[in-house]
C-alpha cells in the first residue's frame, strides 16, 4: 500500500471511562427541568442574547426550521416556544461561539485528534474556513474555495468511470442543496447517492412502497390529536421527538388511548410534563401509555401476528372487528392472511414476545372496538435484518382495521434528520427513476445515467474493494453512522479523496482518503445573505409538508459557503461553465432552483409562493385512498415469517440506541438524564436475573463481542448497568458499538444495518 495511506489515526477515539453517577430513571420527561437544562446549554454555547433571539425564531413561520428532528410544527405556530430540550441543544451546537480554522489544524495533527473521544471533538466548535489534507501530511491547512473546487473536480476527471465517485448526503440538507447536489451527481455521470436514510428509515420506505403505493407516511400532525388510538413501536420520542409528546398529551385529552411497544419502559412515553402548557409547568404530567408491552426485542411480528389472530377470532363471532366494507373495497390479499396466520401457534408466539398475556388481551379489546388507530414508528422496527417485513405486519393490522387513509388514522413513521424526507423528495436516490430521468432531459437537458447505484452499504464495500475512488459527502459522519467502524474506516482511507462538507468537526475528517477537504458551510439558524438580500431554503418535515427557513444570526465566519452556492461553484469549475444547467446562477438565486425543482420534482408545486407561512403539502395517494400503483388498485396485506433468531447459551440480543445527550454521532453530553445516567457513555443496560446469571455486579467491566461469518469483533470497555429490560436483550448507545455490526448483515431488501439486533457475548474485565 502506498505509504501516503499510513496516517496513525485512531479510528475509535478513547475508550476511556469517564467517571459515572447513576440516578433512579426518570418516570416523567420534560417539564420544566427540561426547558431549564436546555437553557442553561444554550446559554452557556451561544450567550444569552443570542439564544433567545435564535430560540424566538426557531420552527416560527418567518423563521427557521429546528435543525434536530423533523417532527411538524402545528399549522398555526404559537407566538413563542414552539421547541423542545433537545431543539434548543441542537441549536446551541451549531451556533456555538466556539470556533477552529487554520491555527488549530497547525496545532494539532489529525493523528492526534484522533485520539481524543466523538465528545471532544465536537466541542471544538464550528469549521470556519476551508481545509485540505494533503497526501502524507497530518495537518489540515488552509485552501480557496476555488482551488478545492479545482482540487476535486481535477480528481473526478481522473477517475476511470463516473461510478468510481459516491455522493452521500445527510438529512440536513435544505431541498435547495439537496436538489443541485442530486443533479451534479447526475451530470458528472453517477447513481451512487447512499444517503443517511439507508441506515434509518430506509425499511420503512420500502415496507410502505409495496403496500400503499408511497414510501412516506400518510397521517398529518392535526390527526394524532383525535386518534382513538396511537401505537408508538420501536421509538423513543421523549428523547428524539419532543414536542411528539405535547402531541400525544392533546390526544389523551380528546379521549385517546396510547399503546407502546417497546423492549424498554422509557420515560415521557410512560409520563410527560408538559413545559408549554401550565399543567405540565405545575403538575406531575400526563401518564401517557395506557398500555405497555414490553417485548424482547425484534419480536414485533410474532406480536402483531398474535394480536391479529385474537382479534380474527373475535371478528369470526361478530363480523365487526375487522373493517370488512373497506377491505372488500381497497385491499388485496384478505383470504390469504387469513388462512396463514391460522398456521400460527398462539402460545408460540406469546412466548417469542415475552410480553404478559394479559397486557396483550388488554390491546386486543382496546383495538377490537376503535378504528382511528396510528401506528408511529422509528429505528427500532427498521434496523433488523427482517425490518421490511416486521413494517408490513403493522400495516396489515392497520389495514384489517380500515385505519388507513381517514382522518385520525394512518401510518406514521417518524423521520429523524429533520429534511431526510426532502432530500429524498428532491432527488437523492440511488434507484434509477425513469420519469425523472426523463424530466432531467426535458427540463435541464442532459442524460442522467440509468445504471442503478449505490446505497450506504455498497458504498462502503465498493470503496473497500478499491471500485469507489472519490467520496464525497453532503454534511454528517459516515464513518461513525455507518456498521463495522473498523471496515469502513479502511474503506474510507482506500479512497483517493474525500470531501466533508460540515459544521462541526467529526471524526470523518480524520479517517479520511489520501486527499481531504472540509469545506464549511452555514448552519440552519445563520443568515444567508447575497447581494443584500436574505436568502431562505425549503425543508420538508416527516408528514410530508414543504416549508420556508431562514436563519438569522451571523455566520460563525465570512468565509462560510452556503450549500446551495458551493455545490453550484463546484458543479461550474468542473463543466468549466460549459453544460445545460446555468450553475453558477443556481448558486446565487435559489428562486431558480425551485422553478427546477417545481419542474423536476414530482409533486412540488409553485414553491416559492405555496411554501409561505405554514407551508404546502406534497401529494399522498394514501390520503386520497388511492391505490392505482399497486397490483389489482389495492392496498396490498402481505404474509410475512417471523424473525429467526435463536439464542444459545450466553449470547444476547444487543440493540444500539441513543442517549438523551447526543444527536447521532454527534455528542452534546455524557448524561442521559431520563434512563439516570450520568458522566458516561461506555454503557450497558442489562437484566438484573441476566447480570447474576453471568457472575457481574453493578459497574462490572465487560467487553462486548459478536461473531458473524466467523469474524469476532469486540466493543472494548462497558460499565454494566442493572435495567428494567427483558431477560436476554441489551442496549448499549450508538456510535460506539457500531464496531459490532457486521457490514454485510442488514435488512432484507432495504439494505438497513442490523443496528438493533446484533448477537453478542460478553466477557467480564478483570
Ligand atoms: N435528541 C435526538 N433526537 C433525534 C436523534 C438523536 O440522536 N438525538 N436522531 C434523529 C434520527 S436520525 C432518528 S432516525 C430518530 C431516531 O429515533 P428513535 O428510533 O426513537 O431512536 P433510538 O434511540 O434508536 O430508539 C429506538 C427505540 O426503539 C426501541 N427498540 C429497539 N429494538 C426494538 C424492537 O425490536 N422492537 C420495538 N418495538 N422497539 C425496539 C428502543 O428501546 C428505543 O426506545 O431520532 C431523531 N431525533
Ligand atoms: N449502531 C447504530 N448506527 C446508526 C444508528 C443506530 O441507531 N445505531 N442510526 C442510524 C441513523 S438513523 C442515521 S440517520 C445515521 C446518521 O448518520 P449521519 O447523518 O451521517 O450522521 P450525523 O451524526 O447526523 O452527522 C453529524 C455531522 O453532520 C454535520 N452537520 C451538522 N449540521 C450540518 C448542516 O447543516 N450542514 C452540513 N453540511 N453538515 C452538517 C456536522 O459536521 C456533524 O458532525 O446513523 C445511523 N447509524
Ligand atoms: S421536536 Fe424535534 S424539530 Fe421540534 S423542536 Fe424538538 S428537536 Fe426540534
Ligand atoms: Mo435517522
Amino acid at each position: 500500500m502506498d505509504k501516503d495511506f499510513c496516517r496513525k489515526v485512531s479510528i475509535r477515539g478513547s475508550n476511556d471511562l469517564t467517571g459515572i453517577k447513576l440516578t433512579e430513571p426518570k418516570r416523567h420527561a420534560a417539564g420544566m427541568s427540561g426547558i431549564q437544562a436546555a437553557l442553561q446549554h444554550t446559554f452557556k454555547e451561544m450567550g444569552a442574547v443570542r439564544s433567545m433571539r435564535a430560540l424566538l425564531k426557531m420552527n416560527q413561520n418567518d423563521g427557521f426550521e429546528c435543525p434536530s428532528c423533523a417532527w411538524p410544527d402545528p399549522d398555526k405556530a404559537s407566538k413563542i416556544g414552539e421547541f423542545c430540550e433537545n431543539g434548543a441543544k441542537a441549536l446551541a451546537d451549531e451556533a456555538t461561539t466556539e470556533h477552529i480554522g487554520r491555527e488549530f489544524f497547525r496545532k494539532h495533527s489529525v493523528e492526534e485528534l484522533s485520539l481524543l473521544s466523538d465528545y471532544e471533538l465536537n466541542k471544538f466548535g464550528r469549521l470556519i474556513e476551508p481545509l485540505v489534507l494533503r497526501p502524507g501530511s497530518v495537518h489540515y491547512e488552509l485552501i480557496t474555495w476555488q482551488d478545492a473546487y479545482t482540487l476535486i473536480s481535477g480528481e473526478l476527471r481522473k477517475l476511470d468511470t463516473p461510478d468510481e465517485a459516491i455522493f452521500y448526503t445527510s438529512g440536513r440538507s435544505s431541498n435547495e442543496a439537496a436538489f443541485l447536489y442530486g443533479m451534479f451527481a447526475r451530470a458528472f455521470g453517477t447513481n451512487n447517492m447512499p444517503d443517511c436514510s439507508n441506515m434509518c428509515h430506509e425499511s420503512s420506505g420500502v415496507a410502505l412502497k409495496e403496500t400503499l403505493g408511497i414510501g412516506k407516511g400518510s397521517t398529518k400532525l392535526e390527526d394524532l390529536y383525535k386518534a382513538e388510538v396511537v401505537i408508538i413501536a420501536g421509538q423513543n420520542p421523549g428523547t428524539n421527538h419532543p414536542r411528539m409528546l405535547s402531541a400525544l398529551e392533546k390526544c389523551k385529552i380528546n379521549g385517546g388511548k396510547i399503546i407502546s411497544i417497546n423492549p424498554l419502559e422509557e420515560s415521557g412515553l410512560v409520563n410527560f410534563k408538559n413545559p408549554q402548557t401550565v399543567k405540565g409547568m405545575l403538575g406531575g404530567g400526563e401518564d401517557l401509555t395506557n398500555i405497555h408491552l414490553q417485548l424482547n426485542i425484534n419480536q414485533d411480528i410474532p406480536l402483531i401476528k398474535l394480536l391479529i389472530k385474537k382479534l380474527a377470532d373475535l371478528d369470526a363471532e361478530t363480523a365487526k372487528v375487522f373493517d370488512h366494507e373497506f377491505i372488500n373495497k381497497y385491499v388485496d390479499g384478505y383470504d390469504a392472511l387469513m388462512n396463514d396466520i391460522k398456521k400460527y401457534d398462539s402460545q408460540d408466539l406469546l412466548r417469542s414476545t415475552g410480553v404478559d398475556e394479559v397486557r396483550i388481551n388488554e390491546a386486543v379489546q382496546l383495538l377490537a372496538s376503535k378504528s382511528r388507530i396510528i401506528v408511529c414508528w422509528a429505528m427500532g422496527l427498521t434496523q433488523h435484518k427482517n425490518g421490511v417485513e416486521t413494517i408490513r405486519e403493522y400495516i396489515n393490522l392497520l389495514l384489517l382495521k380500515g385505519a388507513i387513509g381517514k382522518q385520525n388514522a394512518g401510518t406514521c413513521p417518524v423521520r429523524g434528520h429533520s429534511n431526510v424526507q426532502g432530500d429524498r423528495s428532491v432527488g437523492i436516490m440511488h434507484h434509477v427513476d425513469v420519469a425523472l430521468n426523463n424530466r432531467i432531459k426535458e427540463y435541464l437537458g442532459f442524460i442522467a445515467p440509468d445504471k442503478e447505484g449505490l446505497d450506504t452499504v455498497g458504498a462502503m464495500k465498493a470503496m473497500y474493494e478499491g471500485k469507489g475512488k472519490a467520496f464525497i459527502c453532503l454534511g454528517g459522519n459516515f464513518l461513525m453512522a455507518a456498521s463495522d467502524t473498523e471496515y469502513t474506516a479502511k474503506a474510507l482511507q482506500r479512497c483517493a479523496l474525500t470531501v466533508q462538507i460540515s459544521t462541526k468537526l467529526n471524526r470523518s475528517h480524520l479517517v479520511t482518503g489520501k486527499t481531504a477537504l472540509i469545506l464549511p458551510t452555514f448552519g440552519r439558524s445563520e443568515k444567508d445573505m447575497k447581494k443584500g438580500q436574505l436568502r431562505y431554503v425549503t425543508i420538508e418535515n416527516s408528514m410530508g409538508r414543504v416549508r420556508q427557513s431562514r436563519g438569522l444570526l451571523k455566520p460563525a465566519s465570512n468565509n462560510l459557503k452556503s450549500e446551495p452556492e458551493l455545490i453550484a461553484e463546484l458543479a461550474d469549475t468542473y463543466f468549466e461553465g460549459n453544460h445545460t444547467v446555468a450553475w453558477k446562477a443556481l448558486g446565487e438565486d435559489y428562486e431558480l432552483i425551485r422553478q427546477h425543482i417545481d419542474n423536476v420534482i414530482k409533486g412540488f408545486d409553485k414553491t416559492s409562493e405555496n411554501s409561505k407561512g405554514s407551508g404546502y403539502y406534497l401529494p399522498n395517494n394514501v390520503r386520497d385512498l388511492d391505490f392505482s400503483g399497486l397490483p389489482n388498485g389495492k392496498a396490498q396485506l402481505t404474509l410475512n415469517r417471523l424473525p429467526d433468531h435463536e439464542l444459545r447459551k450466553n449470547e444476547f440480543m444487543l440493540m444500539t440506541i441513543r442517549s438523551h445527550d447526543q444527536f447521532n454521532t454527534t455528542i452534546y453530553g455524557l448524561n442521559d438524564r431520563y434512563r439516570g445516567v450520568y458522566n458516561e457513555r461506555r454503557v450497558l443496560f442489562m437484566n438484573e436475573e441476566d447480570m447474576k446469571q453471568q457472575d457481574l455486579i453493578k459497574l462490572d467491566v465487560v467487553d462486548i463481542s459478536s461473531f458473524y461469518d466467523d469474524t469476532k469483533r469486540t466493543a472494548y470497555n462497558f460499565l454494566v448497568i442493572p435495567y428494567k429490560i427483558p431477560k436476554g436483550n441489551l442496549a448499549a448507545y450508538f456510535p460506539e458499538t457500531n464496531v459490532l455490526v457486521p457490514y454485510n448483515h442488514y435488512a432484507v431488501r432495504s439494505k438497513t444495518p442490523i443496528s438493533k439486533s446484533i448477537v453478542v457475548k460478553l466477557t467480564k474485565v478483570i
